[in-house]
């Protein structure tokens, strides 16, 4: 029998779309979710979960505009969430993405402990993790494939060896009070040790007084006035983001004090607000760390999902910055 031209056109139109549902190579990709557009994109884009801490910071806003305009030139499916520096906002949006069959999560974990449950549960579901800026305690490495961040032990240090270069010819009592970021996050605990670490070599530094600043402007001031009303000589500031340092300043000039004069500042991030102040002479040196994760984070995703071996550890480039330097730098920062 003749078979119509018809019956020829839905014969091969059926037989293709039979070879596409095997193949898993479109929407669903089976029940791992591994497979690109397992989230049922269904154009075979690589769907993200992307997690971040909040929007706390000129740091922070900086790295989710790198996080979202790179998923984008990469054609890679952006489904990102702010967790209001609340982990169990994040706990709650990695299942959501665990849900969704998300080709891979990648997220900034607040805190460093705490995760050991969902990130096994993102594993159980085949969906390979990233952690990106800040890192886990998990002593378990096989919960995600990589880390990509600062050293933020090395970002201390460097704090640290300016402050004992500045006061190498001086005998007398330096009194440091200092600002902590976010209790219990990575960037806080290695800071303060890699600061720690550097100015123990020296018995004329000592830190009279250390508290959270939670990362946020508003915090840093309110916890600057209180040292400074509890603190009868304060010489040095350490501050573990820029805008903690920004928020104290507005505390020292309130009390009639001069920043970065009366009081010598170090913070560390290098946003355009803090390079500014320490171009006017209100912060004396500034640590970079840069919020500029995004390209990296999205060659790391598309290497990830297509089984690729990824180094286990991606750390940041990122340099120093005096006042001279910031006053050069400042015209072409990106952030
Ligand atoms: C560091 C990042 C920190 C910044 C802060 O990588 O996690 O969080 O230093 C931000 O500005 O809030």
């Amino acid at each position: 029998m003749r078979m119509t031209r018809l019956s020829a056109l839905v014969l091969a139109a059926v037989t293709m779309a039979a070879a596409a549902g095997c193949g898993g190579g479109g929407g669903g990709g089976g029940d791992t979710g591994a497979s690109a557009g397992g989230a049922g994109a269904g154009d075979g884009k690589i769907v993200m979960g992307f997690s971040q801490v909040g929007a706390e910071s000129g740091w922070r806003t900086a790295n989710t505009k790198s996080v979202q305009e790179s998923a984008k030139a990469a054609g890679i499916d952006l489904k990102f969430s702010d967790a209001q520096q609340k982990q169990e906002n994040q706990i709650k949006a990695i299942r959501s993405f665990i849900q969704q069959k998300v080709d891979v999560i990648a997220f900034s974990p607040v805190v460093e402990s705490g995760w050991d449950t969902v990130l096994k549960e993102a594993k159980a579901a085949s969906i390979p993790v990233i952690l990106t800026d800040r890192a886990v305690d998990s002593p378990d490495t096989s919960l995600y494939k990589t880390f990509l961040g600062s050293d933020f032990v090395e970002e201390g240090k460097k704090a640290g060896q300016w402050l004992v270069d500045q006061y190498k010819d001086s005998k007398d009592p330096v009194k440091i009070v200092e600002l902590q970021g976010t209790t219990g996050s990575a960037p806080a605990n290695d800071r303060k040790a890699g600061f720690g670490e550097v100015i123990k070599a020296d018995p004329k530094f000592e830190i009279v007084a250390s508290q959270t600043g939670d990362f946020t402007r508003a915090k840093g001031k309110e916890v600057m006035e209180a040292f400074l009303k509890s603190t009868p000589k304060i010489d040095v500031l350490f501050a573990h983001n820029d805008d903690m340092g920004l928020g104290a300043i507005e505390a020292i000039e309130g009390a009639g004090k001069v920043p970065g004069k009366d009081i010598k500042i170090i913070t560390i991030d290098a946003v355009k607000d803090g390079m500014q102040a320490l171009a006017d002479g209100k912060i004396n040196y500034i640590v970079e760390c840069s919020p500029l994760l995004g390209p990296q984070l999205m060659d790391l995703a598309k290497k990830v999902v297509g089984d690729e071996q990824v180094p286990p550890r991606v750390v940041t480039e990122e340099t120093t910055f005096t006042q001279e330097q910031a006053k050069e730098a400042l015209p072409s920062r990106q952030y």
